[in-house]
């Protein structure tokens, strides 16, 4: 009987000891993920432009671009510089990744609207 105590209550012990390293573990890899996680920056597409015109990103890394269209129009992102061509409906946003880039200036338009453009710096 006695026994059966103890034996029970070391299982409940076992039990929660698990149930944490389990939930430690989780944490770590969340947090792992995160970290190698490419940063992301996001770019604006308005009637008047893009927005930022300029956007600086970190040269030598891979980054994530959003690319999100607030204007009106269906647009296509495209940098022929960055070998990057993507269509976005208005009001949708895609994602991409470019680099990682040499320090420098890249340029990209809406290939449906040509004049709107700007310029990727990665410094
Ligand atoms: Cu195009």
């Amino acid at each position: 009987m006695r026994l059966q105590v103890i034996l029970n209550n070391w299982l409940r012990s076992m039990r929660y000891a698990v149930l944490t390293v389990g939930i430690i573990l989780t944490g770590l890899l969340a947090f792992t993920a995160r970290a190698a996680d490419p940063p992301s920056f996001t770019l604006i597409l308005r009637d008047q432009g893009f927005e930022p015109a300029e956007l600086q990103v970190p040269p030598d890394v891979k980054v994530e671009l959003v690319v999100r269209n607030l204007s009106s129009r269906p647009a296509e992102f495209e940098s022929t510089d960055l070998h990057r061509e993507k269509v976005v409906s208005a009001g949708r946003e895609v994602k991409l990744f470019i680099g990682p880039l040499r320090p420098g200036a890249y340029e990209f338009f809406d290939d449906f609207n040509p004049k709107t453009r700007g310029r990727i710096i990665a410094r």
